[in-house]
């Protein structure tokens, strides 16, 4: 038998990627999946992609790797990409986008947000249809699997749910939670690449970690105004306010003008 990390949305959070790491670590966990979403929002996109390249075994696309590879991305997301090189941004831009395998007699399917795409979000709380949409192949995902176990990421909100005899799970995030803040990511147990059915789990890790360091880096680095203000109030609450916020920024800097 055998455990597995699966972690996600890191966000250029070094302090809370360190302290899931000390955890893996400390269980001699050997295999990491990641669900993309390396970069952006924190301030350390570089160092954490150099680090997630080295230790994960697989690294998925998510949608801020693929926007912030964009040399036409929108200005606010510019300060991002000077802070990773060409390589670096290459890199990012061709990870693949989609991870199938066994463990236990189950079929498992690892992407970042859906079976759609990187962009096509699922909520916790959406119908089931949904929910069991999740399960299909398209041309996103290949055809050549027919997962019962879907594992995403995106949301940055840890669930488990058990549909139609089939497992969802969300892995949460690791930089930016919005459910609780301290950092989150799952751990799989079973036999690794087995088709023979055997014992299986899926278990949730919840972290704290040094929310003001992370904080403090963020101000060192010189991010722009209202991606700091966004990242610390986000780290610090845990609540989702990105549109929010920049609706009041947009329109605090549109009167100055
Ligand atoms: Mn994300």
């Amino acid at each position: 038998m055998e455990q597995i990390a699966v972690i996600s949305d890191v966000h250029g959070n070094m302090p809370a990627l360190e302290a899931v790491l000390k955890d893996i670590k400390k269980r001699g966990i050997k295999r990491i999946f990641c669900l993309g979403d390396l970069v952006g929002k924190g301030p350390d996109s570089s160092k954490v992609t150099d680090i997630c390249r080295e230790k994960c075994e697989v690294v998925l696309l998510g949608n801020w790797d693929y926007f912030l590879a964009d040399s036409k991305a929108l200005p606010i997301f510019q300060w991002y990409r000077e802070r990773l090189t060409q390589e670096q941004l290459d890199y990012l831009f061709n990870l693949p986008p989609v991870y199938n395998f066994a463990i236990s007699g189950r079929k498992v399917r690892l992407y970042h947000a859906s079976h759609i795409g990187v962009a096509h979000r699922v909520h916790m709380d959406d119908t089931e249809d949904r929910h069991i949409a999740m399960f299909e192949n398209t041309d996103f995902t290949g055809d050549d699997f027919m997962p019962d176990t879907i594992g995403y990421g995106d949301i940055h909100k840890t669930f488990l749910k058990n549909i139609k005899g089939k497992v969802l799970f969300n892995a949460g995030s690791i930089g930016n939670p919005l459910d609780e803040p301290t950092a989150a990511y799952v751990i799989i147990e079973g036999n690794y690449g087995d088709a023979k059915p055997g014992y299986f789990a899926i278990q949730t890790i919840r972290l704290p970690y040094d929310i003001e360091r992370a904080v403090k880096q963020a101000r060192d680095a010189d991010m722009p105004d209202i991606e700091l203000e966004l990242y610390e109030e986000e780290l610090r609450t845990s609540r989702y306010r990105r549109d929010e916020l920049m609706k009041e920024w947009l329109r605090k800097h549109k009167k100055k003008e």
